[in-house]
């Protein structure tokens, strides 16, 4: 059993039973030309995070903890993408629509893989999901209950969306969760300060958050 300093108090964790949860870090909402930049963003917000997330990946590797990558992705027919969800809004692209990077969130595509930096290892789980949350439609809830897993530590884009929604999905599924402070961003900074006081407040009613610092602190002394 680990303790990490997190807020709003001490997080304890066994790493057998915990899962790194890396939220849609895919060329789409991190590179120009993408999804996020087609609604008018500015991508370079969520690529100053690559670096801390990598670092967290790789002392989280080391120790040998179960890494989940997701990825916001549709069928190549779109059949899986409420209409709505495509619809809505006035971006440049929409998606299905052919970028630079290929058609926009279609599993496969060049833009819907995950950057290079934090690319899956061999072994580790890739989990394409058609809505924000990683828990709907992907069968990720049975795969962990499997596995044994019961702590979640998340980080990944964007803050206030797909992470926070699979946050709070995991939260209700009895999953004990953490969100990694400076490895998540939003376009809206704004936004994910207002997440990360959400998430904790009232007793951690959503989970904790720690900085990655804290992490990587506490997963390297429990080798
Ligand atoms: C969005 C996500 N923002 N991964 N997706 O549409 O947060």
């Amino acid at each position: 059993m680990i303790e990490l300093a997190a807020q709003p108090f001490p997080f304890k964790l066994d790493v057998v039973n915990a899962a790194l949860v890396i939220i849609d870090m895919q060329r789409d909402f991190v590179e120009p030309g993408g999804f996020g930049e087609s609604l008018g963003n500015d991508v370079s917000l969520l690529q100053a995070v690559i670096p801390v997330a990598r670092e967290v990946l790789l002392a989280w590797r080391g120790a040998g903890g179960l890494v989940v990558h997701t990825r916001e992705s549709h069928l190549p027919d779109l059949s899986d993408c409420p209409p709505g969800k495509r619809l809505r809004g006035n971006p440049a692209l929409r998606i299905g629509d052919r970028g630079p990077m290929g058609r926009i969130l279609v599993r496969d595509e060049e833009g819907n893989q995950i950057v290079p930096e934090l690319a899956p290892a061999r072994g580790e789980m890739v989990i394409d999901k058609p809505g924000k949350g990683a828990f709907y439609a992907t069968g990720l809830h049975e795969m962990l209950i499997e596995r044994g897993i019961t702590h979640l530590l998340f980080m990944g884009v964007t803050t206030e969306v797909c992470v926070q929604t699979s946050m709070r999905e995991a939260n209700d599924r009895g999953y004990d969760c953490l969100l990694i402070e400076d490895a998540t961003a939003s376009y809206f900074p704004e936004f994910k300060a207002a997440t990360l006081a959400m998430i904790t407040a009232q007793g951690a009613i959503v989970g904790w958050t720690a900085t990655a610092d804290a992490v990587i602190e506490a997963v390297s002394s429990s080798l």
